[in-house]
C-alpha cells in the first residue's frame, strides 16, 4: 500500500459508511466502481458480508415429509415404466422442495427410494461417493459389494464403501418374489462441491461372488476383528448391520430404562475397527421411541434425513418463527433441516427411526453443534 493511496478504510458493512466522518463515496460511484471491477471479475466483500458470515446459519432448505402411502404408488408404477437394466438405478429421488432440480435433500445429502422387482439386476459400478442402503419395503433383494452379496430383509443398514464395486439384484421368483424398496444416502453434493466425484461402469452386469455371505459379518461384525487388521479406510468392513440386532440392543435398553428426554434410546452404527462413524461423510443412527414418549426439542447443525421402521408419532420441526408438524408413520421419511430444532411425540406403540446426517464431517472439521433444548 502506497502512502498515496493510505491504508485502506473498510467499513465493517454498508450501513457503517454513512457514520464514518471521512470521505465516502456516492451511491453513484459506488455502482460505478462495482460495475468497473466487475469485469476484472472482482466485487466487493462489504456488500456480502453479512451473507457471508451470517450469525447462524443460514434457512438452506425446509422441513419435508414423504408418506409411504404417497409414494408407494408411483414407485410400483416406475416399476413398469423402466427396467432396472434400462436405468441402470430405478430410484425416485427425494427433493427437498426448496432445492427442487438439484438431487438434494438437504445442501449436503442426496436420497431416493430405490425399485427392484424380482429377477431383476441393477448393474455394476462404483463412484467415489459412498452410499448407504436402508431397507423399507420387501425382502429378498441383495446387493453385492466386493464380491460379496448381502441379502435385504426390512430394517437392515447397508454400506457401499467409496470406489468399491456393486451391483444390486432380486432373484427371488415365483410366489415369493417381492418387489424390494430401499432408502439410499449418498454423499454425492459433497463430492460435487470438492470436484472428486468419478465412477466406472464394470464390464459384467453382476460381479462375481468370490466371497461366502457372511464373511465380512464373521470377520468384522462379531466383536472381534481379525488378528493383525489395519484399518486402511475410514469406511466400517462391516457392510451390513442387521435390523434384528440393533432393534435387540435398543428394546433391551429401552426395558431398562434408559430413555434419553431428548431421543429416547439412541445408538450409532459403528466402525468396529475405528471406533467411529460407520462412514466417514455419513453417520447413521437407529433411535427407539417408547410408545407416550413426550419427548423435547434437540436441534443440530447436521441437516438428518429419517426413515420410520415401527410405530408413529408427530415431529415438530421448528426454526424461529417457522413451525411444522408432522404425523408419520412406517416407511415413512422425512428430513429435518440443518439448525432446526425437532421433537418428537409418539404414539400407542414402541417408535424405532433410522437416521443419517453429514454429522461425521462437522466433527471431524470440528464445527458441530448441538443444543438440547427445554
Ligand atoms: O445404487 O449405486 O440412489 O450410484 C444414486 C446413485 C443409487 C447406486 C442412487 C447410485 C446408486
Amino acid at each position: 500500500m502506497t502512502a498515496r493511496h493510505g491504508a485502506p478504510r473498510l467499513p465493517s458493512d454498508a450501513g457503517d459508511a454513512a457514520r464514518s466522518d471521512t470521505q465516502t463515496a456516492t451511491g453513484a460511484e459506488r455502482q460505478d466502481f462495482y460495475a468497473r471491477i466487475g469485469h476484472l471479475h472482482m466485487t466487493p466483500l462489504w456488500a456480502v458480508l453479512h451473507a457471508l458470515v451470517p450469525p447462524e446459519p443460514a434457512e438452506t432448505c425446509v422441513p419435508a415429509l414423504w408418506r409411504w402411502a404417497d409414494v408407494q404408488p408411483p414407485l410400483a408404477e416406475s416399476g413398469t415404466l423402466i427396467s432396472a437394466e434400462e436405468a441402470i438405478r430405478r430410484v425416485l429421488i427425494l427433493e427437498n422442495p426448496a432445492l427442487r432440480g438439484q438431487s438434494l435433500i438437504t445442501p449436503s445429502l442426496y436420497a431416493g427410494l430405490q425399485l427392484i422387482l424380482p429377477g431383476e439386476i441393477a448393474p455394476s459400478h462404483r463412484h467415489t461417493q459412498s452410499a448407504l442402503r436402508f431397507v423399507v419395503d420387501g425382502r429378498g433383494a441383495y446387493t453385492s459389494v466386493d464380491g460379496e452379496r448381502t441379502t435385504m430383509a426390512p430394517g437392515d443398514f447397508i454400506i457401499t464403501p467409496s470406489w468399491t464395486w456393486h451391483d444390486h439384484g432380486n432373484d427371488t421368483f415365483g410366489d415369493g418374489g417381492e418387489p424390494v424398496v430401499w432408502l439410499d444416502g449418498l454423499d454425492i453434493p459433497i463430492l460435487r462441491m470438492f470436484g472428486a466425484t468419478f465412477a466406472e461402469n464394470a464390464a459384467q452386469r453382476a460381479q462375481p461372488v468370490t466371497r461366502a455371505e457372511g464373511s465380512s459379518a464373521a470377520r468384522y461384525g462379531s466383536n472381534m476383528l481379525p488378528v493383525g487388521h489395519v484399518a486402511r479406510t475410514r469406511t466400517s468392513p462391516v457392510f451390513s448391520y442387521p435390523y434384528v440386532r440393533a432393534r435387540e440392543a435398543l428394546d433391551t435398553l429401552a426395558r431398562h430404562g434408559e430413555i434419553d428426554a431428548w431421543t429416547g434410546v439412541r445408538l450409532r452404527y459403528v466402525n468396529p475397527a475405528t471406533g467411529g462413524w460407520a462412514m466417514p461423510t455419513m453417520g447413521t443412527a437407529l433411535q427407539l421411541m417408547p410408545r407416550g414418549f413426550a419427548g423435547k426439542p434437540y436441534r443440530s447443525t447436521d441437516g438428518t434425513v429419517y426413515s420410520v421402521v415401527e410405530g408413529s408419532g408427530r415431529v415438530e420441526i421448528a426454526r424461529g418463527e417457522r413451525r411444522e408438524v408432522f404425523a408419520f408413520g412406517p416407511k415413512d421419511h422425512f428430513v429435518v433441516p440443518p439448525w432446526s430444532s425437532a421433537r418428537f411425540e409418539i404414539g400407542a406403540d414402541d417408535c424405532v427411526l433410522f437416521a443419517f446426517s453429514d454429522r461425521p464431517v462437522h466433527e471431524a472439521l470440528g464445527w458441530h453443534r448441538e443444543e438440547f433444548l427445554d
